[in-house]
């Protein structure tokens, strides 16, 4: 079985961080600096691009930024960006937001038509006074600012889509384990990509600072106009500094009702590591309607300053995946249920 502690202990031994002297004391703490962390399996190749960048002294922003470029752009992921599934009108509405280690943010909603969605969400940050626009307001904004309008539902979505619409069953799927959607049952089956799985990636860079991002088409065949937490700071995503960061992931309604990834942040506040601070997270959802949360999902990932990490979910199949100086890896998540 895998043994956390026991790796952990060994990958600090082997790591590039660094000591750093407590202002005012004799002590010193580890800091596992840079590192990337991101959502799910398909994190490894994101982590990968943001890596390009963090090793070389590159600041965490444009990391997560060209991480999460990675999975936005390709067309087999189904739940982000070009490929991302439809609203159940036809619609690929992407939602996406960006938050650096100044508490600066910006975020897009329901953009459609435009393939890097975080890039625009990046913009709104860096040159506008607000932190959100959405659907054709975020449209107009991007083609202002030279982004190409594209057709962003590929066939093998499109065909996806139209299988659902026969039944046009409105039943949000939970990424339990692999889904594939097979189009012979009409059903998302073991062994494929899932139906919703967004990507959110933490970094930290070689200078200390904490920068996430976050980018989602959000849950397929939604309501046209419906916008998860993915995009929304506090709920999918959140960065503060002094602490650390966290990100989350599946079903977003319950994710907006707790400001789940800005809870988690606090709970680190209080003295909680990333793994704990994120089981308290899942535990208020779990314990508000505990039925209900029988068949959820909702993921949490988060880092702290230090550069240690972790992660909880509420049913097992979330992976997160990790680079260091030190290592490169994907985890399998703790979950609530087993
Ligand atoms: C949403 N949280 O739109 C996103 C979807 C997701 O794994 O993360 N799925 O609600």
């Amino acid at each position: 079985m895998f043994n956390r502690r026991k790796f952990l202990g060994s990958s600090l031994l082997a790591s590039t961080g660094w000591f750093l002297r407590t202002p005012g004391t004799t002590s010193f703490t580890y800091v596992n600096k840079p590192i990337v962390i991101s959502t799910w399996d398909f994190g490894k190749a994101a982590n990968a691009a943001a890596w390009e960048l963090l090793s070389r002294q590159g600041k965490a922003l444009d990391a997560v930024e060209a991480g999460v470029k990675i999975p936005e752009a390709d067309p087999n992921n189904h739940s982000v960006g070009y490929g991302g599934l439809p609203d159940r009108d036809g619609h690929v509405t992407l939602d996406a937001c960006i938050m650096d280690e100044n508490s600066n943010c910006g975020s897009v909603m329901s953009l459609e038509n435009i393939i890097h969605p975080i890039s625009v969400a990046r913009l709104v940050m860096e040159k506008t006074p607000h932190i959100v626009l959405a659907g054709d307001g975020a449209l107009q904004f991007a083609l202002a600012n030279g982004f190409k309008k594209e057709n962003l539902l590929t066939p093998e979505s499109e065909k996806m889509w139209k299988e659902w619409l026969r039944q046009s069953k409105y039943e949000p799927v939970i990424n339990v384990e692999n889904k594939k959607y097979s189009a012979a049952d009409k059903s998302f089956a073991p062994g494929g990509p899932q139906n919703h799985d967004t990507i959110g990636m933490l970094a930290l860079d070689a200078a200390g600072n904490l920068s996430g991002a976050c980018t989602t088409s959000g849950l397929a065949f939604k309501m046209h106009g419906r916008v998860g937490d993915s995009p929304i700071i506090g709920a999918g995503l959140f960065v503060d500094n002094e602490i650390g960061a966290a990100t989350s992931t599946g079903v977003g309604e319950e994710v907006i009702r707790i400001v789940g990834s800005h809870l988690v942040v606090e709970n680190m506040r209080l003295g909680l590591s990333p793994r704990d601070a994120c089981r308290k997270a899942v535990e208020r959802i779990v314990t508000r309607d505990p039925q209900k949360a029988k068949g959820l999902q909702v993921g949490f990932l988060a880092m702290k300053k230090d550069g240690s990490y972790g992660a909880f979910c509420i049913q097992k199949g979330f992976t997160y995946a990790v680079r260091s100086g030190s290592e490169e890896k994907i985890y399998e998540s703790e979950s609530w249920f087993s």
